[in-house]
This record gives C-alpha cells, structure tokens and sequence, in this order.
C-alpha cells in the first residue's frame, strides 16, 4: 500500500484546506496536506514563515551521510525504524581502473563502514543497498518513488524522485533520524512557485537545458524556501527521467524541493521498471492529486509565482566553472572561453551521476559516439561513463549500448558517485594544471571532481559531453561546427532522439540489495574499538546559560562558501563517520575575507598566522571559551552533509552570522546547537575586523522572530552594536539549549 489515506479520505482532508484557504490547491500541496502532522493540520500556514510538521513516507540515506545518521539514531536507543528506509553505498567508491577493480578494491577500503552500515540496517530495520548497487537517487527512482508520496533523503539531490511526482526533500542526518524515530519533521513552510512548460525541445536542448535555464534566471539562491512544481503541456512532453534531471538540480537553485504533476510519462515510467502494482494503486488515487482547475485557470490566485518556460525557446547551454548558475549558451561558448582564457582543449569527459543516467541519457550519448564511430572516429579525451545503477548498467549491457561505449575506449566506472564527489584518481592531469572537463554532473564547485583547483569543470548534457569528447575542443558547437571524418570529410553530427525508455524494460536485477529484517534485535552493530573511520558519538554539551562574551572570530568567510568548501568531499569522505577526524578538515576549501588565505587564519590571542582554521578553533575552544564564524551570501550552499555543522560545534563554534543561510545547512546548524544568526542589515558583514570580538547578548531572552544584539568590540576598546535575525522557532531555541536537537528531543 502506497497512501495512507483511501480517496474519500484523502478528498476529504483536501477539502477541508480548500475551505480553510478559499482556493484551490497544487499538487505540492497536495501531497503536503496530506503528510501533515498533528500540530500543523488544522492551521492556516503562512509559507515562508510558520514551521509545517510532516511525516514522510519513506528515508533514503546514502552511505556518507548514513553513518552520522546511524550514528545519532543509535544515541536514542530506539528499536527500529518507525518508517520504512533504505541505505545505499554509492559515495565511497572511488573510481580509477574501472568498475570490477575498482569495485574489489573499495569493498575491501570500505569495509570497515560497510560493515557498520549492513550491521547497523540489518539492527534497525532498514533495506541496504551494497557497493555497486547504485547511486542512491537512481536506485530510489527505479524501485521506491511514487507519485504523490512525500521522502527525506540525507542527500540534497533527492528531490530526483520530482521526476515521478514524488515530493522528495534533501536533509541532514539529524533530521533524518528523528524521522526514523517516527517523530514529525519540522520545516519552514514552502512557498509554492508554479513554473508553467509550454512547448517541446528541439534539436540539441534536453532537459538538462531547462534547469540550466532555471539557473540563469533565479541563480543558486533563487530556489531557497521554495518548491517549484513544474506542470502544463511542456511538461507533458518530457520523459519520467527528464523530468528527474530538472528536479535533482533544483538542488542548485537552493530549493526545498521542485516536483512535476503525475502524467502519464510516469505511469509508462513505473510500468517499464516492473512496477505496474504501484502504477495501478497511484492511477486510481490520480483524480485526488491532480492540480485543481485553478491552477491553470487562475495560477495567481495559487502559486506564491508563476514562472512561463516556453521549452521551445530552450537553447543548449553549458555551465560553470565553479557555480552551476554560471550558464553559457553553447553558441556564445567559444568565445566566452577566449574571452575567459580558459584552456582551449578538453581535458576529460565525464558521464553518468544521479542527474543523467537514465537509459535515454545514456542512449543519447552512445548515439553521437556511434555516429563518430562511422566516420572512424573516436573520443579524443578519456571518456568515462558512471553508470546511475546497476540495473541501467545491465540494460546497457543486454541493449548492447555498452559494445558502443567500450569500443569508443570509456572507461566503464561502478555505478556510483565517483567523479562527482572527488573519488577520482586523476592521474593525467598533475595538480595546479588549468584544464577544462566537461561533465554530465550537477555541481561544478572549485576541486569537487578531481581536487584541483585550476580544474574548470562544465556541465552539460550526455549528448553535448559525447559531442565534446570526440571534438575535444570547448567551444565545439555540434549545431554550427562540422567535424572532419577520418578519411577527411566533412561532416556534422545529428542531434540524437534516444527512446524515452528502454525497449523491454529495465533489466530487473536486485543484486547487492538485502530487504529490512523483520526482527534485528539479535543483531550486533559492528564498530571497531581502534577504528579510525567510526567513532560513538558523545553528545554535545548543554548551553550553560551564559552570553557569549568577545569571542574571536575563526573566519569572515568572502564569496561562495560551500558546504564543499566548509566540510570538503574526496579524500576527507573517509572520515564521514569519525567526528574528530573529519574535523580536521573544518574549512579547508573556504575564503578568509580578512587575509585573502584559504583555510588558514590568524590567531588573534598569540598573533600566528597562516594557523589551519580546525587548530585555530580547538585553540579558541581550549582558550577563548569557544568562536564566532562570519559568512558571505547563502553560506553552506550545496550538499546536506551535516559534518559542515558538528566539525564547527564539535571544535567550538557557537554561532554563525552570515549575510543568508542555505536553507539545508541552516537547518543543520540549528539541528547541532549552533546559531544561525543573520545580519539585519546585510552590510555589517563588512563591519566586522580580523581582530573584533564579538558578543551574543540576551541569550537568555532568545525568542522566535525577536532579533538579538551582539557587540562588536574592536582591540583598542571601542565597540559598536548590531542587529541579528533569526529563524529559530520555539523548539530550535531548546535544541540549543540542551546541546543539540537528538539529545533534546531523545533524553
Ligand atoms: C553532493 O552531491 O555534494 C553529495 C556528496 O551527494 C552531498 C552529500 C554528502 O555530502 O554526502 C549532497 O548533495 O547532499
Ligand atoms: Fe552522488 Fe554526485 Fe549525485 Fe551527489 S550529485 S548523489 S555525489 S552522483
């Protein structure tokens, strides 16, 4: 059984908000409505302001999160999951030789956390997804999405399962804890933004375009707060999978989640996996959740905006380097590139990740190399192709895609992150070299691929990197630029019109998967005691009821500060469930305003300069009763690894000021006990001095929507205020007292 609710039940809870709110309803809330918890169902919402209480469906944890998500959930001595999750190893492989070596080799790196992940799900009652199963989004996608279902995911990519109409929200492993605990999760209630498809794609744009495009107008911070729900005939013309590429990089956009109205394209999609039962039970549940006439009718009166997309109009675009709102039209590339003095040459190309790995994606690509392939040409760079899942990887096999790839010499790497999150052993390229990569992935912030900063890595689309491959120069524009065939021809590649699934069916493999355990009492979660990858977590200490008074700030971070760049992937993956080893990596990747350094800093009690900011803040907890980290514009941007928030807490940070959160990482903050303070007036950030001391005052008086005062105290005494806002409701302001969110609602 899919919903929880039969259709007279669910008509009459949403008629119920159709009266309440004197208008019709969208699908999103729809499907919030109809998740809603006790506490939040009979009220009036304001969206953007008041919290709304749900309880999803289902969790998704990937294993970089899954350990501190395990972690914290084991410190609540619960017996089980309330609520039905699943574990998917995906991020710790890394790829260098290929998928089967690769695959060895990471079982045997990893086993140590795959031990703890199997042991820990098989203890509490979650499915776990093995090594080389495939990347979490995907293997969500293929087996357990649905229309109209509500998920959390401890991935900010799980909006994925937009793409078949499921409301899926990326969080941290707090979050996603406490859910498994079968408590209600609390956020800011969305604003609906309707973004209305007309038209149909032509030519080289896909759905990759789109996004891209959603980038270009609304930028990484235009999405926060928001759920975009995409709809209309444009819609209707976009394939389950494309639809998924659109909401997986909503992410980017810093939305709360972005998610298409059940069509058809969905139902062919769950019948084409060999889910036709939950095709049926969503089919006769469709009357209730499809949008009310109002929404086409009369958008304004429903969504907070309506935004008109005419896919017609969608032009190939590639984007970066190092921001995915950073797009270029295919057509201009070339000579923004000279412009840019960006390297000429490809470097690599890369294909595959949770954002374009459908069969169509991967169609789309095998079809230009083919079409190269008959002028006897080949990729000029290495080539290497991520599977999404083990069973794309079977379908490509039996559909004898593969033949084209392997033949074109990709490198065939595990079904899993890889590349995109810095598990790649590049060895062609020597660090600190400038280079160009493209890549079918959704994030393209500074080293995240192959941890060298001169890397300037482009996004785009599967057809666009094959075409890029066999070019091997960047500003190749398949719609302008003939290629010379082998025997010295002239010739221009076709845009490609790959099936939107695959003929047969997805091969149907449940290889490396183990169903939850009916009973894992019995079961041992195994941690061992000289482990340097799983440490048991202790719980933070409780607020002791004082202000906080001239603490020295650890960085005024400048410009775009990450999560990456907080709490950085690649090597530092390892570490994941080992709090005092990851916080050694406490913003390494991050601009510090007042020295131009990154990831260093000065101490302000000894005058050293140039310290490591994890040493400068253990010295500050050791010595100054903890520090304050200033921030830029949508700080923590990115991921939901929610190390970025306990690596600060567990060295010391109290609070954070930045000039905006991302919606994510502010949620994390708050989850860890640490403040997330706002400047009232944004340009205060450039106020504040390398060696100001900053005071939190009235902490005792801390109350929902009530702004609050610090002191910013220069060194030859002189001391100015300022105001802070915040977003702390009632139960957050407890959080921080008692330490941290689990020890407040768990003890
Ligand atoms: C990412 O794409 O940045 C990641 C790695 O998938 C992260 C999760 C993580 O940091 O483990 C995400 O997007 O949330
Ligand atoms: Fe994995 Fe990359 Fe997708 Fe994150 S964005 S889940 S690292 S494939």
């Amino acid at each position: 059984m899919l919903f929880r609710f039969d259709v007279q039940e669910a008509q009459a809870i949403l008629d119920k908000k159709r009266r309440m709110l004197g208008r019709g309803l969208s699908y999103a809330e729809k499907i919030l409505f109809l998740h809603e918890g006790e506490g939040s169902y009979a009220k009036r919402l304001t969206p953007g302001q008041d919290p709304v209480e749900l309880y999803p469906d289902r969790v998704a944890l990937q294993d970089a999160t899954a350990q501190m998500a395990m972690l914290q959930f084991m410190q609540s001595q619960a017996e089980r999951t309330r609520v039905p999750a699943t574990i998917h190893c995906d991020h710790l492989l890394r790829a260098s030789r290929g998928a089967e070596i690769d695959l060895a080799t990471g079982c045997e790196a990893n086993r140590e956390v795959y031990d703890f992940l199997s042991s820990a799900a098989e203890r509490y009652g979650l499915g776990f997804w093995g090594p080389g199963s495939g990347i979490i989004h995907q293997v969500v996608f293929e087996n357990y999405a649905f229309p109209g279902g509500l998920m959390l995911g401890t991935d900010s990519h799980t909006p994925n399962a937009g793409g078949l109409g499921m409301l899926a929200i990326g969080v941290g492993g707090a979050d996603a804890a406490e859910a498994m605990l079968g408590l209600p999760w609390e956020t800011p209630c969305p604003i609906i933004v309707g973004v209305h498809l007309t038209g149909r794609l032509s030519s080289w744009a896909s759905a990759k375009d789109v996004v891209l495009e959603m980038l270009r107008r609304f930028t990484v911070k235009g999405g926060t707060g928001k759920i975009f729900e995409y709809f209309g005939d444009g819609a209707r013309s976009l394939s389950a999978t494309e639809k998924a590429t659109i909401t997986n990089m909503g992410a980017e956009l810093g939305a709360t989640s972005s998610v298409f109205v059940y069509d058809e394209s969905m139902d062919a999609y769950l019948r084409n996996v060999g889910r036709s039962g939950d095709a049926d039970e969503v089919r006769a549940m469709s009357g209730v959740l499809a949008q009310d006439d109002a929404c086409t009718a009369d958008p304004q009166s429903v969504f907070a905006d309506v935004v008109e997309l005419d896919l017609a109009s969608i032009k190939p675009a590639h984007a970066g380097p190092f921001s995915p709102d950073n797009v270029t039209a295919v057509a201009e590339f070339a000579r923004k590139a000279e412009e840019e003095g960006w390297p000429k040459t490809v470097s690599a190309v890369l294909l595959g990740s949770c954002t374009n790995s459908s069969y169509s994606d991967l169609h789309a690509a095998a079809d230009i190399l083919e079409q190269a392939a008959r002028r006897g040409l080949k990729p000029k760079v290495p080539f290497l192709l991520s599977p999404g899942s083990r069973q794309i990887f079977e379908t490509i096999r039996r559909n004898h895609l593969l033949d084209i790839f392997l033949e074109a010499g990709a490198t065939i790497l595990a079904s899993a992150c890889g590349p995109c999150i810095g598990q790649w052993e590049r060895t062609d390229v020597p660090k600190g070299t400038p280079n160009v990569i493209f890549t079918t992935f959704n994030r393209n912030f500074r080293g995240r691929n192959d941890a060298n900063p001169e890397t300037r890595a482009f996004l785009t689309s599967p057809a666009m990197a094959a075409a890029l491959a066999i070019a091997g120069t960047v500003g190749f524009d398949p719609e302008r630029d003939p290629l010379v065939s082998a025997s010295g021809e002239l010739f221009k590649l076709i845009p490609p019109e790959p099936p939107a699934l695959p003929p047969d069916g997805l091969v149907s493999s449940k290889e490396g998967f183990r169903p939850p355990t009916e009973d894992g009492s019995g079961t041992e979660v195994i941690i061992p005691p000289d482990s340097d990858r799983l440490e048991r977590l202790k719980p933070f200490d409780p607020w002791d009821g004082e202000d906080f008074i001239d603490l020295p700030i650890l960085v005024k971070t400048e410009g775009k500060t990450t999560t990456d760049h907080i709490s950085p992937g690649g090597k530092w993956l390892a570490y994941r469930g080992h709090l005092s080893n990851i916080s050694k990596n406490l913003l390494e990747g991050a601009l510090n305003a007042f020295t131009r350094e990154t990831g260093h800093g000065t101490n302000v009690l000894t005058g050293a300069r140039g310290v490591p900011f994890p040493d400068l803040a253990l010295y500050y907890k050791e010595n100054a009763g903890g520090c304050v980290i200033i921030g830029d514009w949508n700080y923590g941007e990115g991921s939901s690894r929610e190390h970025a928030a306990m690596t600060p807490r567990f060295l010391g940070a109290k609070a954070v000021i930045a000039r905006s959160f991302a919606r994510i990482h502010e949620a994390n903050l708050k989850k860890q006990g640490i403040l997330p303070f706002v400047f009232s007036d944004p340009s205060d950030y450039d106020r504040i001095g390398e060696f100001d001391r900053i005071s939190i005052l009235g902490l005792d008086r801390l109350a929902p929507g009530k702004p609050v005062t610090a002191r910013v105290s220069a060194k030859n005494g002189d001391s100015f205020e300022i105001r802070l806002d915040h977003s702390l409701d009632k139960k957050q302001i407890e959080w921080f007292k008692a330490g941290s969110a689990l020890r407040g609602s768990a003890t």
